[in-house]
């Protein structure tokens, strides 16, 4: 029988949309035991919160978020507001019993996002962190294509999350649209917005990263906070690169920055093993490109895989081979991959726990920005 699972959302912004969407519909592809329903929203505006709540057909609104934990007749709470109030909101939530679902990064440091994970393994309630590009049915294809052996050793990991909106020194920092610029509220700047989602990927299909070294910048150093008009200090880092030494051996290279004119959200990695290569690009989401080493060499090269067939990852549960899908897209699969966890008592991942790993490496990454050394994760 098919059970209820009554959300709780905190928040209203794109990726409360983003979620919502995927709570939405997951059970219209995914038969996993479980029916989602959009009980409630919380947030303070409550004009905006409304308006969200009748777009999305929210059944009820809280304007404030304890309020929403307190209510029995919400199951989980998915957490989508800016980074500095995931912890009190996570911790609160699995105190109450509630699952945990959290947009990524779990935390602002490892430090702040150790109680989180303390809470919910306390609690012993199911929790997962949004790092949606997992679930993209390509890059699942690659991580499985890596287990498999196609590649081999692994000598090379390499990705890059490109953005250009920030360039001009007129961006405020703070308030609803800008707090990503805001240390206070994000923690970081893309190495904890952009760098972990390559980051939480690598370690995933390669690995835990070992050591690193990092080069971090802030290109505009004052800028004014949205709400109060006032100049102030710039404190996150405008881009990062990064070299890491995996615990396999392997080599990785990162970057991540808001500074590369022409790119809205170019996320692209590659991977280069003993017998073969592999890569992806987020701004052709639904291809692999692999290079077969094993193939006799006067038609050896690159082969572009679509990844829309039947026995492809979550394919099936789609349209017919050929048809493409979306970002959406990843955030059901997140979804649905949650419940199955519940239906089979496994815990779907990233966990907090996973989560918190990522939040580790971006600390070392912002600790040798500053000292230029290499950090030992
Ligand atoms: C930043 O612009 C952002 O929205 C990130 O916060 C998301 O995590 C990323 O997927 C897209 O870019």
């Amino acid at each position: 029988m098919t059970k209820q699972l009554n959300i709780g959302m905190v928040g209203y912004g794109f990726m409360a949309r983003a979620h919502s969407n995927a709570w939405a519909n997951v059970s219209h592809f995914f038969e996993t035991g479980y029916k989602p329903v959009l009980k409630a929203a919380a947030a303070r505006n409550v004009s905006k919160l409304r308006h969200f709540a009748d777009m999305w057909g929210y059944e009820s609104v809280e304007t404030d978020w304890k309020a929403l934990i307190e209510r029995r007749d919400i199951d989980a709470i998915d957490i989508c507001v800016p980074n500095d109030m995931h912890a009190e909101i996570a911790i609160a939530a699995a105190k109450a019993g509630k699952m945990v679902l959290c947009e990524k990064p779990l935390a602002r440091t490892e430090a702040e996002g150790l109680p989180m994970v303390e809470a919910v393994e306390k609690a012993g309630v199911a929790n997962m962190v949004w790092y949606n590009y997992r679930r993209v049915p390509a890059v699942m294809l690659i991580k499985q294509m890596v287990e498999a052996g196609k590649l081999g050793k692994i000598f090379h990991y390499r990705a890059k999350f490109l953005q250009d909106w920030t360039i001009s020194p007129d961006v405020p920092q703070g308030g609803a649209a800008t707090w990503r610029l805001d240390v206070d509220a994000a923690g970081s700047g893309v190495t904890g917005d952009l760098l972990a989602h390559c980051l939480d990927t690598a370690i995933w299909i390669n690995g835990s990263i070992s050591t690193l070294t990092a080069m971090t910048e802030t290109f505009i150093k004052e800028r004014k906070h949205a709400l109060t008009g006032e100049v102030q200090k710039v404190g996150i880092d405008d881009a990062s690169a990064v070299l890491t030494r995996f615990q396999n051996g392997s080599l990785g290279t990162f970057e991540s920055t808001r500074y590369a004119r022409g790119h809205k959200a170019a996320y692209t990695l590659e991977i280069n093993g003993e017998k073969g290569s592999l890569s992806w690009d987020l701004h052709d989401l639904n291809r692999v490109q692999y290079f077969n080493h094993g193939v006799e060499g006067a038609v050896r090269g690159w082969t572009n895989i679509l990844v829309t067939d039947g026995d492809h990852p979550y394919l099936g549960k789609w349209w017919v081979p050929g048809l493409i899908i979306g970002y959406e897209h990843s955030f059901t699969h997140q979804v649905a991959d949650f419940l199955y966890g519940l239906r089979d008592g496994k815990p779907a991942a990233p966990t907090f726990r996973d989560a918190l790993e990522t939040n580790r490496v971006c600390d070392a990454i912002l600790a040798s920005g500053k000292s230029g050394a290499w950090v030992t994760v």
